[in-house]
């Protein structure tokens, strides 16, 4: 297996934490889409932020503010051209995508869901592209509908139609699925919702860490990720908004930064997008984001996504030979998430038994309990890979799986 112009073992020696023993074996980290590894570049930005340039943004008159607040401002810009954004004042930084997505829940959906109108989900999203809706719809008297999932794990496009009626306020719906891997027809499903003038939130957690993704030519009104999915830190994340949506907004928190001026009368909110950046933010976070984000652009997005590919077949492959595993999530478009059960084992021992070979994955309902529900069961394993995983780690799981079978056997 090779991708051209690809070397996953020149990207393996720039993440530190991938070369140890755990458990006196070689570690094999398959659950990145729980969290990514940090490149040693991350790690170093973060370093050269707090021994160097230090102090708090937008404030001071000091050299070291002057610093720290054109770093975090350039963060900005280097997020702003990862997603191909137009405009840098369209890029917020969140604490994570959950955050993002209460932001617009509660400003953008506050202002707009009245009673009995309708906000339009997906049976595959986390719980944080659920629950946010769900405080809307019961705070004002909404109601909650939702797109179904097929059987190999794909949205069902013929149901959209019908389902997006003139009661509609917002689409939310996530890019790429965190339990299947399925990658959603995100740029259909804007320009169904569009063509209603329904405005629609991605959730792109998952999706940024795989798939070079241009915010323009999805046409999307809202797009969220999180910074340590990415490679980042964790405590930074991104909610772009197109910058007329955002404009017509609320703010979100009140606080310092957020204000152009307060009396004990009234405040005049600042600016999009400090009005959506209440305190003190995280400005070594972001420093540390942007340099996920050169990273990733030196590696290439595009070399990253083919690799991606290529390990995915692979591992479908390896997984499926393997007796009694059941794939959940099958659809034709994924990224590399692969969701198992293990005839009737119990997901979380074949997790610990997996611990104990050294093999690191996710088991659980995956922050998807709506989805396991309509799969039938109350968990899966997971493994999920990212850019830095190899064929050799593949069959490292496929070795822990069949230990597994003889001890359950
Ligand atoms: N949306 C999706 C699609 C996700 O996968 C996650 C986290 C979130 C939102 C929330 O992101 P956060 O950074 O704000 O927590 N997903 C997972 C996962 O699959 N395993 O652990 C966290």
């Amino acid at each position: 297996m090779s991708t051209p112009g690809f070397d996953v073992r020149r990207v393996r020696a720039d993440f530190p934490i991938l070369h140890q023993e755990v458990r006196g074996r070689p570690l094999v980290y398959l659950d990145s889409a729980a969290t990514g590894q940090k490149p040693q570049a991350v790690i170093d930005a973060l370093t050269r932020f707090y021994t160097h340039d230090n102090a708090n943004v937008h404030r001071g008159v000091h050299i070291l503010s002057e610093r720290a607040t054109q770093a975090y401002e350039d963060a900005r810009e280097s997020v702003r051209r990862f997603i191909n954004a137009r405009d840098a004042k369209e890029i917020v930084f969140m604490r994570g995508t959950t955050e993002a997505i209460n932001l617009v829940a509660s400003t953008y959906g506050r202002k707009h869901v009245g009673p009995g109108d309708e906000v339009l989900i997906s049976a595959m999203e986390h719980h944080s592209n659920i629950v946010p809706w769900q405080m809307v719809c019961d705070a004002v008297g909404a109601k909650l509908r939702v797109i179904p999932v097929d059987d190999r794990g794909e949205l069902r496009m013929d149901a959209v139609d019908a389902l997006l009626t003139e009661r509609t306020r917002i689409l939310a719906v996530t890019h790429v699925s965190n339990a299947l891997g399925t990658v959603n027809p995100v740029r259909e499903l804007v320009r169904r919702a569009h063509a209603k003038n329904i405005p629609v939130l991605l959730d792109g957690a998952q999706a940024v860490t795989h798939l070079p993704v241009d915010v323009q030519d999805l046409g999307c009104d809202f797009y969220a990720f999180s910074g340590h999915k990415l490679f980042g830190p964790t405590g930074i994340g991104v909610l772009y908004g197109r910058l007329d949506v955002l404009e017509a907004m609320p703010p979100y928190q009140g606080g310092g930064d957020m204000i152009l001026s307060v009396t004990m009368e009234k405040t005049v909110y600042n600016r999009v997008p400090h009005r959506f950046e209440a305190g003190t933010p995280d400005m070594a976070g972001a420093v540390g984001l942007a340099a996920a984000i050169h990273y990733l652009e030196s590696v290439g997005m595009a070399a990253i996504a083919a690799h991606d590919q290529a390990l995915l077949t692979y591992a479908t492959q390896a997984l499926s030979a393997v007796p009694g595993l059941s794939l959940v999530g099958t659809a034709s478009e994924k990224t590399g998430v692969l969701s198992f059960t293990l005839a009737d084992v119990h997901p979380h021992d074949v997790g610990t038994i997996l611990d104990r070979e050294g093999v690191c994955i996710r088991t659980g309902h995956h922050c998807a309990q709506p989805l396991m529900k309509r799969f039938g069961v109350a968990a899966t394993a997971r493994a999920s890979l990212a850019f830095y995983n190899t064929p050799e780690d593949v069959d490292a799981l496929v070795r822990g799986l069949h230990k597994v079978r003889e001890v359950f056997q």
